[in-house]
Parts: structure tokens; sequence; C-alpha cells
């Protein structure tokens, strides 16, 4: 299967950092066999116009989605660009896990998939290979005059099972994230909030699970190795939270320093 992740442009471009959803999720489906290409319309600055450019070069039978509230407009307009063009769209992120009607009504044929996807897009790509349209954990899609809904995907528990994510399958020179005049790129430790704020998606979205202090460490020496880069931020909710996980990890740091 050919399959491509977009991450869609922000009205105000940020060329941050890497899109990690999308980076992990190519890491599973590379896992599994599979050889795909990611394109981030935000840090190569491309329109629907230059992107639907770039896709068409590289003939998805998949288009994989991804966005937050700020994006979530681009997304849609990416999905009508690919309406018609031979391939399966799937929206996924945080935007259309609270909100999947919002992707589905816009874009009638494509399919959602909410929640932490590692698992079930990979599952969801296997099943279109081998030609069977079973529903997935997190799977929203149209079907008739109804939206069909499947309960989202049971969280990973061993998050340190999931591989790093697949920086590589992005143009690391075009990020402008910077600690101190360093070049700098984020790393996700924990995934979801052990607190449960009612408004934040975090707060609402699954359990609670860090990453060994073995396994982040081994990532960062991946990073500084692959790409020299050496400075981090730490896109985790609530990273200093357990003091042990934090003397744990300081003490693997200054024996791997
Ligand atoms: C780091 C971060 C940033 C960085 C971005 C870094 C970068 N990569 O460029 C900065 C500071 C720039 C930023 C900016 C903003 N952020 Co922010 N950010 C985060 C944070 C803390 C981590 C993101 C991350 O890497 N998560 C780890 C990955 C693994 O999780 P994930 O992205 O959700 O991906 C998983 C699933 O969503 C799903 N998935 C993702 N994409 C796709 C695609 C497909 C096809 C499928 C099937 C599945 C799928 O599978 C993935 C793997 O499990 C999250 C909170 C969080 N802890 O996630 C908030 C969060 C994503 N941000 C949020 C917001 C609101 C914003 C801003 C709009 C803030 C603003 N007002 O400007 C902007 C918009 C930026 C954008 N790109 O759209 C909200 C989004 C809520 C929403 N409903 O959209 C979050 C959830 C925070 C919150 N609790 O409210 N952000
Ligand atoms: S990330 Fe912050 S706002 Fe969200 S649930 Fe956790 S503590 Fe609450």
């Amino acid at each position: 299967m050919r399959i491509v992740l977009v991450q869609p442009n922000l009205s105000e471009p940020q060329s941050y950092c890497p899109p990690l959803g999308i980076c992990y999720l190519a890491a599973c489906l590379r896992a599994n066999g599979h050889e795909p290409v990611i394109v981030d319309m935000d840090a190569e600055n491309l329109d629907v116009n230059g992107a639907m450019a770039v896709l068409g070069a590289h003939s998805p039978d998949v288009v994989g989605i991804t966005s937050t509230a700020a994006n979530a407009e681009a997304a849609r307009a990416m999905g009508k660009a690919l309406e018609g063009r031979g391939c399966v769209v799937v929206h996924g992120g945080p935007e259309p896990t609270v909100a999947p009607t919002d992707y589905l009504y816009a874009n009638p044929g494509s399919t959602v998939l909410r929640g932490e996807s590692e698992v079930s897009f990979a599952t969801f790509v296997e099943n279109l290979d081998n030609g069977t349209e079973e529903m997935v954990p997190g799977l929203s899609r149209i079907a008739g005059s109804s939206v069909q809904y499947c309960a989202l995907p049971e969280p990973v528990t061993d998050i340190d099972s999931i591989p790093f994510p697949a920086r590589d399958l992005c143009y690391m020179a075009n990020y402008k994230a910077r600690l101190a005049g360093e070049t700098a790129t984020g790393v996700v430790g924990s995934r979801s909030c052990p607190h449960r704020c009612i408004y934040c998606h975090d707060g609402v979205r699954s359990a609670y699970r860090r990453r060994s202090a073995a396994s982040v460490v081994d990532e960062l020496q991946s990073i500084i190795r692959d790409f020299g880069i050496s400075s981090f931020f730490f896109f985790d909710c609530t990273l200093t939270e357990n003091t042990h996980w934090v003397a744990s990890f300081a003490g693997r740091l200054s024996v791997e320093e």
C-alpha cells in the first residue's frame, strides 16, 4: 500500500518541530513493512495545490491527515481536494477525535480514526490490503443516512513497545525550534495526563502512561546520532510530576553522558 501522511498548513506558519503524531504512525507502518511518506505542508510551505502536486507524484492508496483545532479547516480542504482521486482519506489527531462529524460531513467519503492510532491505523491499512472493510477501534464513517462509531482504541499499555517516531521522513532542516540558540526538537515521554480537567483534551483522552527512562534516553541518543540535535523540549503534559521517574531519568542521563 502506498501511504502518505499529511500535516495540513496552519493559518500562521509554525514549522516548529516534526508532527510527532504522524511520525509515530509512520514508524508503526514501517514496522509492518510499508514505506510511508510524510508531507508537512506547514514546514514545506505548501498550499493545497502544492500538496496535491506532491501527493500526485506518490499516487497514494491511502492519505492520512492529522489535525488540531488550528488546522481543521485546512485538513478538510485537503480532504475535499482528494475526493474522486481514487485514494482512501483518513482523518485523525486531536480535533477529529473530539469532533469527528465536522470532518465526515465536510468530506463524506472519508473515514475518521479517533484516539491513539498506532495499532488501529495499521489494522485499518491491513484490512484495506485484504479487501475487507471491517470496523477498527476508533473508526467513524458515514453509512447511508447515519454515522457509524466504533469505541476508542484500548491505549497501548507498554508505550516503550511503540517504535521511535520516524523523524527521518521529515525535512529536519525545515524546523525552527531553538533552545538557547541551539537547534532543538520535541520528545514525548508519556501519554495523556494523570489529571482529569474536563475542559482539556489530554484529561479525557486515555489512561496516563509513562515510558521508561531508559527508552527516553535511547531516543535522545538516536536523535543526537541521526540528526546532530542535542537540545530537547519535552511535550509531556506533566513531565516532572513523578519525582521517582525524574530521578531515574536524571540518573540514566548522567550514566550515558
Ligand atoms: C507539542 C504540542 C504543540 C507544539 C507543536 C509541536 C510540533 N510538532 O510542531 C506547539 C507548541 C507548537 C503547539 C501548538 C498548538 N497546539 Co499543541 N500540543 C502539543 C502537545 C503538548 C503534544 C503533541 C504531541 O506531539 N503529542 C504526542 C502525539 C503522539 O500525540 P498526537 O499528536 O495526539 O497523535 C496521536 C493521535 O492523535 C493520533 N493521530 C494523530 N494524527 C493522526 C492522523 C491520522 C490519519 C490518524 C489515523 C491518527 C492520528 O495517533 C497519534 C499517535 O497515537 C499536545 C498535547 C499532547 N500531550 O498530545 C498539544 C495539543 C495537540 N495542542 C493543542 C492546541 C490547541 C494547539 C494550538 C492550536 C495552540 C494555539 N492556540 O495556537 C497550536 C496548533 C498547532 C498545530 N500544529 O496545529 C491541543 C489540541 C486540541 C484540539 N482539539 O485540537 C492539544 C491536544 C493540547 C490540549 N490538551 O488541549 N502544540
Ligand atoms: S494537561 Fe493540564 S489541563 Fe490537561 S488534564 Fe492535565 S493538568 Fe489538566
